[in-house]
């Protein structure tokens, strides 16, 4: 007799497993945790459930068996060469991924991107349909699976299907430029309660409901089309796990690690620090070029300011990304053969990965933090930032286009498309008196603490509970 499956209370469905393959020296295949934000939150709401998580293990082929890692069940889903080219970097980071971003660089259509979309969002929807519990929670991440809970809903109707968005929701004006926006939108609605970061971004998915399906709306509520099924849509934020970097931040050997960090660059007066995926939203030309300005107007310059940019490698088959990387390495060349001095480069560029460590100490060292995207859906380096500055040093520059600026406003704000503008904030965070930062940074943190990625997800799940009961027996009853 087959054994019986093994089904799930709730179940995660998001693009990537929480773990990373690696090779050991002597050649063993081991799964190692990624040390992400979303790995914490889910820890702490699956500690004591029956959890599992859907996702693709990160290299092309068939998926490896389902495994267990700690407290949750993971489910890898195989993804071919095909659909990695197609899906992923095709669709998802060349088509969605712009539209949702204000177009910052052209949005790129092809049908047969969109054909692979389809397949392995069902895909994931068929794999999440197998291991699910009777009614269990199913929680959907991002704007890659934005199909599979309307798919979902058709293989399981007994389950509890939520959506979180973490990257922006566009105005309907953007919105509307995809070809296949009312599948996209009938995808979504398959879903009890779809979570944005911020209100905006919920209201621009009713809208688009609204105007482009004509479905009826009312509030937070969008009637969904053929059924007497209500899907709500609002904004629950993403936090950090402010503890557990607190701590971190406090471990002796990150703050003499922050210290090393600091004398290893010439003990500057003042230093400045920049982390993000090299991503054209993250405004990192930007930056580059008011911090350049600031050097040849002699506001500020090498040794006594100087900056660090850590640029996590990203998306490297993708166009837009290759230019951008090449465009800011040529940025940071000219920058220090222009306005470096010997022993003392303006910009001390790192193109890697670093341990979690290694960030916090960074976090520390650093006198102001720049986060200046042009749009963002959260960003999480921003909270990071405040939650290592235990000592409430530092100070924040922090850019209106981030999900962060809507619960962040004691920070330094800027719009990064205005440069003299942003020239003036980074003056005024280095200029600022150290009481008055030590205040604002008082109070970035007592957000950032009440608002942690724990209470996140506690509070998306409640609302999941909550949302419309959908009408099931009403429809049979009929
Ligand atoms: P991202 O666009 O990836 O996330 P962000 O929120 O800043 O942006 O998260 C990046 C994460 O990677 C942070 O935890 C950061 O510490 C880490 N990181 C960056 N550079 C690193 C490096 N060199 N080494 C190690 N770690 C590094 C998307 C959305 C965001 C949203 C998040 C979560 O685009 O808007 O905040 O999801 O919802």
């Amino acid at each position: 007799m087959p054994a019986a499956r093994q089904t799930f209370d709730l179940v995660i469905a998001a693009n990537r497993l929480p773990v990373d393959q690696v090779t050991t020296l002597d050649g063993q295949i081991e799964w190692r945790r990624s040390p992400g934000g979303l790995v914490t939150a889910m820890e702490s709401v699956m500690r004591g459930r029956d959890g599992a998580w859907v996702g693709w293990a990160g290299e092309p082929g068939a998926p490896p068996e389902p495994f267990g890692e700690g407290d949750i069940h993971l489910h890898p889903v195989g993804l071919s060469a095909a659909d990695v080219r197609d899906y992923y970097e095709g669709f998802s980071n060349d088509t969605l991924w712009p539209i949702y971003h204000d177009v910052i660089v052209p949005a790129t259509f092809h049908r047969e991107w969109w054909t692979s979309y389809q397949s392995v969002n069902q895909r994931f929807a068929e794999a999440v349909a197998e291991i699910a519990a009777e009614q269990a929670t199913v929680w959907v991440h991002d704007y890659q699976l934005q199909l599979v809970p309307a798919m979902l809903r058709r293989l399981r109707p007994d389950v509890r299907i939520g959506w979180f968005d973490h990257i922006p929701f566009p105005p309907v004006e953007l919105f509307a430029q995809l070809p296949w926006r009312g599948q996209l939108l009938e995808g979504l609605l398959g879903a009890d309660f779809l979570g944005f970061q911020r209100q905006a971004d919920a209201r621009n998915f009713v809208r688009a409901c609204s105007q482009l399906l004509k479905a009826q709306t009312r509030g937070d509520l969008v009637q969904v089309e053929g059924t007497q099924r209500q899907a709500r849509a609002s904004a629950v934020p993403i936090s950090v796990d402010f503890k557990g970097l607190e701590a971190l931040a406090k471990q002796p050997e990150v703050i003499a690690r922050a210290r090393e960090i600091r004398a290893s660059l010439g003990d500057p007066r003042v230093l400045m620090l920049g982390v993000d995926r090299l991503d054209y939203t993250k405004g990192i030309r930007h930056r580059l070029k008011a911090y350049e300005e600031l050097l040849v107007e002699r506001q500020i310059g090498p040794p006594e300011v100087t900056l660090v940019q850590v640029a996590t490698p990203s998306r490297e088959r993708v166009a837009a990304y290759r230019n951008l990387r090449s465009e800011v390495e040529q940025t940071v060349g000219r920058i220090n053969g222009e306005l470096g001095q010997i022993g003392s480069p303006a910009v001390h560029y790192l193109h890697h990965s670093y341990p979690r460590e290694e960030m916090a100490a960074l976090f520390l060292a650093a006198d102001v933090m720049l986060v200046t995207p042009l749009r963002d859906g959260m960003n999480l380096v921003a909270k990071e930032y405040v939650a290592c500055r235990h000592d409430l040093g530092g100070a924040l520059v922090l850019s209106e286009f981030t999900g962060a600026w809507h619960e962040l406003h004691q920070a330094f704000a800027c719009n990064p498309h205005d440069i003299e503008g942003l020239k003036q904030a980074i003056l005024r965070a280095i200029n600022t008196p150290a009481k008055d930062k030590q205040r604002i940074m008082r109070s970035l943190r007592r957000r950032v603490s009440d608002h942690d990625v724990q209470r996140w997800a506690a509070r998306y799940l409640a609302a999941l509970a909550a949302a419309p009961e959908p009408p099931l027996r009403e429809e049979t009853r009929r």
